[in-house]
């Protein structure tokens, strides 16, 4: 144990003041959960007066929040806490020095995940900003998703130059990932389980202090700072992996002529005693802000930052091989529909395909990273004329994407399921048929909506991900 740190802390006493930088999805509700705690008297959210997110300043001191989407409980416990004087929100990064604890949640994504070298910029702008006001005694804490070694490394470097102070002596600094999910913000803060690592005991425990108060049935468990680094990328890295395993599965039963949902089915009925399979679901693809990068961040902690790592020597991992599997899908989409035009008689050069589904996850507007875009860049590259649908997204930059089924189905040659929206399960045969004015019009299923054979029986040329038992049906 530090000491000198812990005799610091000694003397500051309990944390009463909380800052937390970065007035995003995470930092928001993490915030407003601060400051409901009757442990600590404020809250202070520090934003950039940025264009793109300046806004977010006022919106949150009228007690407003600047989050799209639906986020049970967190405007009435923003006008709550804004009310009460226990939350405010500023650009002044100069009031860090008044706060016992500061939190940061800036996004850390990959420019290009080839080269594993993450875009860590707004992250480092925001430990300057930290590390220039911070004093004795303060407990810093990254909240972002970070390659392993960064809160005792990167981030510890930085604080230390700006401040002059030494992380683990003067000053504590943790990891403390995050765990949300849209829709569920405050809810994931209570009840999942904290992962809070120091890069000292003092430090673990001083964030333990800071975490505590806002878990409802959620646990504290803590580790070091690097171990809580992994914890996180990896309980992505393994989610990927079980989604590739179950891609990988479905490209099999195409090839061997089953329906990969059957054996799904089969596997998944293995159950009892501690057994378990845990078999996720094969699609068109893995979207979305978290696994498509923490995989990436796991990787670069032990072939770039970490020692001698025993195997694989200089290729992927299969973590890496994992990603690879997963971005092949939206591909393997290409595929199914360039095979389903051909039966159909038609070439893709000035066919009209509808693409249904462009958000990355089923019933939301949420489109980071959407396996859709890949396939739609494919296509276009084919000559195909490619028409996006989706009820729940109607702008992404550079893209036309309707809320109209019929303007979206009328006279296309080919329809493709990307989403497994709720309005995608009722489609109709006959009448798609009729508004395609097709003979044999084709559909192609990334997320086993549709029943083949009924689409079959209407004339349709069908395929879908993992239906090698009907990816070769007689036309009718
Ligand atoms: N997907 C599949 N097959 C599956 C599950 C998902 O293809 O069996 C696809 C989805 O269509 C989507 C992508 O993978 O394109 C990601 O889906 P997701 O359900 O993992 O949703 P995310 O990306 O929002 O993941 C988040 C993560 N949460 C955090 O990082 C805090 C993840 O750890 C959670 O497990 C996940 O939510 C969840 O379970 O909701």
């Amino acid at each position: 144990m530090s000491e000198r740190l812990q005799s610091i802390i000694g003397k500051r006493g309990p944390i009463r003041t909380v800052g937390v930088v970065g007035m995003g999805y995470v930092g928001i509700p993490a915030a407003a959960l601060f400051a409901d705690a009757p442990e600590f008297d404020s809250v202070v959210g520090f934003q950039r007066d940025s264009a793109s997110s300046g806004y977010k300043v006022a919106m949150l001191n009228r007690g407003e929040s600047p989050l799209k989407g639906e986020e049970p409980g967190l405007e009435e416990l923003l006008r709550k806490v804004t009310d009460a004087g226990k939350f405010r929100c500023t650009s002044d990064f100069s009031e860090i020095a008044g706060c016992d604890a500061v939190t940061l949640a800036i996004q850390t994504p990959f420019l290009d995940p080839k080269d594993l070298i993450p875009d860590f910029s707004a992250l480092i702008e925001g430990l300057r900003n930290v590390g220039r006001y911070i004093a004795e005694g303060t407990l810093v804490v990254l909240e972002s998703t970070v390659t392993p070694g960064t809160t005792a490394g990167m981030a510890r470097e930085i604080l230390e130059a700006e401040s002059g102070l030494t992380a683990g002596k003067e000053f504590c600094l943790a990891h403390a990932p995050e765990r949300v999910m849209v829709g569920r913000l405050l809810r994931n803060i209570r009840e999942h389980d904290r992962i809070v690592g120091g890069i000292d005991d003092v430090s673990t425990a001083r964030a333990v202090e800071l975490y505590r108060p806002v878990l409802t049935t959620g646990k504290i468990i803590s580790m070091t700072a690097t171990a809580a680094e992994v914890t996180k990328t990896a309980e992505n890295a393994f989610r990927d992996l079980q989604i590739a395993a179950a891609n990988q599965l479905a490209l099999h039963c195409e090839a061997i002529g089953v329906n990969v949902y059957d054996v799904r089915a089969g596997i998944d009925s293995l159950k009892g005693e501690g057994i378990t399979r845990a078999i996720l679901w094969p699609g068109a693809g893995v979207g979305g802000h978290c696994l498509t990068k923490d995989s990436w961040h796991l990787e670069r902690g032990a072939q770039v930052l970490g020692g001698d790592l025993w195997y694989p020597h200089g290729e992927k991992s299969i973590f890496g091989v994992a990603r690879a599997i997963n971005e092949f899908m939206p591909r393997h989409m290409v595929h199914l529909t360039l095979e389903g035009l051909k039966r159909a008689g038609k070439e893709p050069g000035g066919a009209t395909v509808a693409l249904l589904g462009w958000a990355f996850i089923q019933n939301s507007d949420d489109t980071r990273n959407t396996p859709a875009e890949p396939y739609l860049a494919a296509m276009e590259e084919t000559g195909a004329v490619v028409r996006i649908h989706d009820p729940y997204v109607s702008e992404y930059p550079g893209i036309e994407i309707s809320q109209d089924l019929v303007e979206t189905l009328t006279g296309v040659d080919a329809v493709v399921i990307f989403t497994a929206h709720r309005h995608y399960f009722a489609l109709d045969p006959a009448w798609m048929k009729k508004i395609s004015g097709e003979e044999h019009p084709v559909i192609v299923d990334g997320r086993n909506v549709v029943d083949p054979d009924l689409f079959i029986q209407a004339g349709f040329v069908y395929k879908g991900i993992g239906r090698g038992d009907r990816n070769d049906h007689p036309i009718r």
